[in-house]
């Protein structure tokens, strides 16, 4: 992918990230068949592994049709539009209703089949070379076009913190995202970081009751667990770029729980909402962050 200049430049979270090729580059695809001990080193250099064409993109169509249908009565949607679409009414849904049905999807056995599909699970199995555990909470997530609430920059250990570190987490575009929907962005070589990072809390903490060792919320911690929302001065401090891709229905992305990641502004003109998924596999031997053996829900957040 050529990094074209960009006619709109991309924001987070009010910032714009710089253009310039050394701070801005291509998340680096990874094309199907290749042998796992390849995968896994290509992980361990780069923190992720951006896999194409591993689900069938008929299941992921399939899913998302369903999804945004099942909250067509909540007035998100535009009327008339086809729910596979997902095109936002551009106001006044019952948020109410949004809440209660997103609760409810984060239980149906239709999303968990989705997330346990064969390639996903066979991936996983060969990657770990172990039988895998999926993490029962699993995000699921719409971004509204224009909504200027974006993902900040953070890795995933900061929430993760009571269980293995040999934990992956799958982020699944559910229909295409392109670089303009605001799909997730990768600060290059950033699991060296993240790493050094958690090893500079980990001392931080030590004098914090054990419990408050492991929460996000610290006094040593931003608020929320970000990093920061600063994308820009963050590549600047670091001296990297943030990776970006136009991510396509059966894609894949797996990132070590140190890389770090945000996400931009979904800037689709047609209001297309994006959707995506992201869920954690680990060994099923491994020990599990007991803070994650519950459905998802708006409030769990606290447990953090
Ligand atoms: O989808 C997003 O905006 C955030 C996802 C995320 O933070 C993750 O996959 O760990």
């Amino acid at each position: 992918m050529e990094i074209l200049p960009r006619e709109r430049p991309l924001r987070s979270n009010g910032f714009v990230l710089a253009s310039q090729p050394e701070r801005l580059g291509p998340l680096t695809p990874t094309p199907p068949g290749q042998p796992i001990e390849a995968l896994r080193e290509q992980y361990a250099a780069q923190g992720y592994l951006w896999l194409k064409e591993l689900i069938d993109p008929a299941l992921v169509w399939e899913f998302r049709s369903r999804y945004f249908a099942a909250l067509a009565h909540t007035g998100l949607l535009a009327a008339g539009s086809n729910p596979r679409d997902g095109i936002y009414a551009g106001g006044g849904e019952d948020k109410r209703l949004v809440t209660a049905k997103t609760v409810e999807i984060a239980r149906w056995a239709a999303y968990e089949a989705l997330c346990l599909s064969r390639p996903i699970v066979d991936f996983y199995e060969a990657f770990f070379d172990a039988p895998v555990y999926l993490h029962k909470r699993m995000l699921i997530r719409f971004t509204r076009p224009h909504d200027p609430a974006c993902t900040g920059a953070h890795y995933d250990l900061v929430y993760l913190r009571a269980g293995t570190d040999e934990l992956c987490t799958s982020w699944i575009p559910l229909g295409e995202i392109p670089v303009e929907m605001g799909g997730l962005v990768y600060l290059e070589g950033s699991d060296r970081w993240g790493r050094r990072m958690e090893a500079e809390f980990a001392l931080k903490n030590a004098d914090l009751s054990p419990e408050e060792r492991l929460s996000a919320y610290n006094r040593n911690m931003n608020e929320g667990g970000w990093l920061t929302k600063n994308l820009p001065e963050l590549a600047d401090r670091l001296a990297t770029r943030w990776l970006i891709a136009d991510y396509a229905a059966g894609d894949m992305v797996v990132h070590s729980p140190y890389m770090i990641h945000a996400s931009t502004l979904n800037e689709n003109p047609h209001g297309v909402m994006r959707l995506s998924t992201d869920i954690r596999f680990q060994r099923a031997s491994d020990t599990i962050d007991p803070r994650w053996q519950n459905h998802w829900h708006p409030d769990d957040e606290k447990k953090f």
